[in-house]
Parts: structure tokens; C-alpha cells; sequence
């Protein structure tokens, strides 16, 4: 754990009492401060009061007296649609509002690091997608080359909940724009900005407000490394403020599709080839058609993102190369389940909407297509132009007749469930075809969430290929 620095004898409102805000309350208490805990359901209270901790309720007559910081969760609205009322409170007393990724930063370096011959460094990751596969990517890159390295934040685990890292550790955190836009710390050493697509519209009030909450990884006079995606204009604007001009290789630019050779320092992928390049130069290029735990073209900008980050720590390419062979891939995204005469089965189950289930689409030639659920506005209209791929359609849960409307020439076929679904499709299967599970809908028809339904997926492929 990081004890948190700076709060010593002083009280400190913790408000949301998940992953992150637990793990800040012990931080807290690590660090001498004295924690006043709250979260509006009874269930999270419970669960802190089993730990040991006491709840008091933050917008009682007098809670925030002598409170020197309030520290919220990101699932928490601090601005938008509306703020929750104990920071609406804190706002008008005046109290400073964080998170937990800003006590990180600000308790991160301690005294211990004057005798490292190498100090921590921490590399932050933020961006609309393939946040969390860049992240383990970068982590696995790191371990295979034999670099201590921790992984967290948006990725499953608390900040404040990571081992104080030792000499030469490298500390790799996923953020989303919840996290960058409320830390009043937020000093990486190498900043990644994977892409930019309209999310969370509601918690940013619109486009502007989330692309100024991601863009803020990179404020406070700025990392010493950048790497940013600049397939979007957004991407292309940030890589422009961050450089004194085209050849600054401060910025590192990274594309999937785009030649970017004459800049500074360039990493990209085109027709299933990364290259990096240097002032003018090109330093490497690996192929990255064969590597089964990254398919696809998102993919391959995920390896770019990483790649860069790994280089801008002094690895060597082919140090990365070989662990990019190793990557298994992150469960329920292009995860490889199975493969049984020639055919194989993905499971990416993360792909709740339309935009995600393009992607998917685009990974792989022949596809058994696994698709359903809680479909979302719009259902999959949009997914028409990559319909070519699929050879035919297994549609499940609430919106497959719907869904099946929607196919119009497509084979396809109403499976109700998974099970029949991963039958049908496994029977129906040739050589060289992919039977992809990549809803462009959400879960919650048949199961209490994504992870679930990759894992019944998974469990049915297992059984059927044992
Ligand atoms: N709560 C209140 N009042 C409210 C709203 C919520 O008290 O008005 C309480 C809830 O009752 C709950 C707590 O706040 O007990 C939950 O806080 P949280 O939703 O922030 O959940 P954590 O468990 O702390 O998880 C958070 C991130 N969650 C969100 O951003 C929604 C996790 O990202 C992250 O892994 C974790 O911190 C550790 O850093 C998850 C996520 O869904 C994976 N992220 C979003 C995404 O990827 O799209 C951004």
C-alpha cells in the first residue's frame, strides 16, 4: 500500500466505498490521517464496517467541519449530470476535492528514493479505447524483460492499493477520464493517449468536457514522454501542444493505417507491420500478423501505444518483440478460448456496443458470429458495412429478433442462448473460420454483467472442445 503523505493528524471524507475508495481509506490511515467514511449504500457500508472502519454520514450538520480534503470515487458525478450532494456541499465550504490518483502522486516519491540508483517511474494510460490491453500490455512487456513493474487504477485495482515501489520498479496505471479529471496531482513520467471516441457524454457534458478531462495527463508541465495517438483530430491537436515542432521526438505520434516518417520519433502499423521510426530513420519493424493474442487492427494500434511506452523506458525492440509473441490478451477482449481443427473461438464479450463489435468485426476474414443481448439505441445498423466478413449470425438474448432484422442478406440464425448458440455455430464451423462472441449489446438480459457472459462462453467452448 502507499501511505498517503501530507494528511498526518488531519480528517480526510472519504465519499464511495469500492475498490478505490477502500483501499484510500487505508491509505489514509497508513499515513497518520484520520478517515471520515460514507458511501450512499447500505451494502458498501456494511462491507467497510465488517474492515473495521466506521461510516458517518458526510452531509450530517457539521461532518465536513475541520475536514481538510474530500476524496470521491470515480463513479461518483463531481460536475456533471449533476454533483453528488456531498461534493456539491464540499464545493460550497470550500473544501478541496481529489481522488485517489491525486494522493498518489502527491505521496509516490519518498526519501527512501534518494539512495535508488534508478527512481520509479510511472507510466499513465488514458484514451477511449484498448486503455486496458495497452496497460497489461505494457505490464507484460515489462515483466518478460525482466523489470519489476504493479498494474492499476481503471484496470480493476485501487492506486493507493500497489506496493511502494522499489529501485528501477515502473508503476503502469489505465485512467479514464473520471480519474484525469478530478486529480489535483497527476505528474507521469510517460503519458499515452490512446484515441478518442465519444463516451460518457453525460459525466462530461458533451465531447469538449471529455477530451479536456483526458488531455489533463498531460498538463503540469508535462511528461517527459508523450505518446498519442493521432488518428483522431484530437490526438493530432494534443501531439501538436506537446511539441516544440515535428522533429521534437518528446512526442512520440503512434497510428494504425497512417506512415508517419517525418516526425521526431514515430511508431505505426500498416497492413500488419509496426514500424518505428527516428528522425528519419527507421529503427525497427515487426510483424505483427501472427501474433494470435493481438488481432486485429485496434490491436495493432494497442502494440504501437505500448511499444512506444516500452521504448521511451529503454527497452530494446527486440526485447518487445519477443514478449509481444507472448501476450495472451485480456479475458472477454479478442481473447483466443479455444481452437479445434482449424477453427478458432474468440471471446470478446467487452464489445457491448456497436462501435466495439466494428472493431471485432475487422479482425478476422470468416466469422461465426455470436451477437445479442440488451441491444443498445440505433441496434446494429451500423455494423452493416462489415457484415462481408460474417459468414453467418448466431443471434442471442432480448434483442435477437430485432437484431435479425436488422441482418438483412446475412445468414442468420435465433439461438435464444449461449449454449445453443455456441453449438450451432461450433457444428456449423469450417477450417480457417472464427467463431467470434462480440454482442454489440449489453449483458444484462441474461447475465449481471460483460464478465459473466464471456465466461459462459468460454465454459461452454471448454466443454465442447474437451
Ligand atoms: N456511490 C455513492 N454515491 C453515488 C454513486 C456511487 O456513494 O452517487 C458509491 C457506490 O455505492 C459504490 C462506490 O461509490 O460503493 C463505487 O465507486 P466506483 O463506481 O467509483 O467503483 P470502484 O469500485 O471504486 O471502482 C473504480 C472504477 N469505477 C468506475 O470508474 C465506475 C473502476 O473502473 C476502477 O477499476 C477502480 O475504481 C479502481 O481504480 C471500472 C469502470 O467501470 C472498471 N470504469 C469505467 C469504464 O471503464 O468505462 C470508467
Amino acid at each position: 500500500m502507499i501511505a498517503v503523505r501530507g494528511y498526518a493528524g488531519r480528517k480526510v471524507a472519504v465519499l464511495g466505498l469500492g475498490r478505490s475508495g477502500l483501499a484510500t481509506a487505508r491509505a489514509l490511515l497508513a499515513g497518520g490521517a484520520e478517515p471520515l467514511l460514507w458511501d450512499d449504500s447500505a451494502e458498501a457500508r456494511t462491507r467497510a464496517e465488517t474492515e473495521g472502519f466506521a461510516c458517518t454520514d458526510l452531509l450530517k450538520h457539521g461532518a465536513l467541519d475541520d475536514v481538510a480534503c474530500l476524496v470521491t470515487s470515480p463513479g461518483i458525478p463531481h460536475l456533471y449530470p449533476a454533483p453528488n450532494r456531498v461534493i456539491d456541499r464540499a464545493l460550497d465550504l470550500g473544501i478541496p476535492v481529489d481522488n485517489d490518483i491525486g494522493l498518489f502522486f502527491q505521496s509516490l516519491a519518498t526519501p527512501e528514493w534518494d539512495n535508488f540508483d534508478t527512481v520509479p517511474r510511472v507510466v499513465c494510460i488514458t484514451g477511449s479505447n484498448g486503455k486496458s490491453t495497452t496497460t497489461a500490455l505494457i505490464q507484460h512487456i515489462l515483466t518478460e524483460a525482466g523489470r519489476p513493474s504493479q498494474m492499476a487504477g481503471n484496470i480493476g485495482r485501487g492506486v493507493l492499493d500497489i506496493d511502494p515501489p522499489g529501485e528501477g520498479g515502473v508503476v503502469v496505471l489505465e485512467l479514464s477520464s473520471y480519474q484525469t479529471d478530478l486529480a489535483r496531482a497527476l505528474t507521469p513520467d510517460v503519458a499515452v493517449f490512446t484515441n478518442l471516441s465519444p463516451d460518457h457524454m453525460d459525466r462530461h457534458s458533451g465531447m469538449g468536457g471529455y477530451f479536456a478531462a483526458k488531455r489533463r495527463l498531460f498538463a503540469e508541465g508535462g511528461p517527459d514522454r508523450c505518446v498519442i495517438g493521432v488518428d483522431e483530430v484530437e490526438g493530432r491537436y494534443l501531439a501538436n501542444q506537446m511539441g516544440q515542432g515535428p522533429g521534437d521526438d518528446r512526442v512520440i505520434r503512434i497510428s494504425s493505417g497512417q506512415k508517419l516518417d517525418g516526425f521526431g520519433w514515430s511508431v505505426f502499423a500498416r497492413k500488419g507491420f509496426l514500424a518505428e521510426w527516428r528522425k528519419g530513420r527507421q529503427m525497427a519493424s515487426i510483424d505483427l500478423r501472427e501474433i494470435g493474442g493481438l488481432p486485429g487492427a485496434h490491436n495493432h494500434q494497442n502494440a504501437c501505444a505500448a511499444y512506444a511506452a516500452c521504448r521511451s523506458l529503454g527497452l530494446a525492440p527486440k526485447q518487445i518483440e519477443a514478449a509481444l509473441h507472448s501476450f495472451g490478451g485480456l479475458p472477454h477482449r479478442s481473447q483466443l478460448v479455444g481452437e479445434r481443427g482449424g477453427v478458432r473461438f474468440v471471446n470478446d464479450s467487452k464489445a457491448t456496443n456497436v462501435d466495439a463489435a466494428a472493431k471485432a468485426l475487422q479482425a478476422f476474414p470468416k466469422i461465426r458470429w455470436i451477437a445479442g443481448g440488451m441491444g443498445k439505441e440505433g441496434g446494429i445498423a451500423a455494423l452493416a458495412p462489415h457484415m462481408g466478413a460474417v459468414v453467418k449470425a448466431y443471434l442471442i438474448g432480448f434483442s435477437a429478433r430485432d437484431f435479425a432484422l436488422q441482418l438483412g442478406d446475412t445468414p442468420h440464425e435465433i439461438c435464444e442462448t449461449m449454449e445453443r448458440a455456441v453449438a450451432r455455430a461450433a457444428a456449423e464451423a469450417a477450417p480457417g473460420e472464427v467463431v467470434l462472441l462480440a454482442p454489440a449489446a449489453a449483458s444484462f438480459d441474461q447475465y449481471p454483467n460483460f464478465e459473466k457472459r464471456g465466461e459462459d462462453f468460454t465454459a461452454r467452448v471448454q466443454a465442447l472442445l474437451a
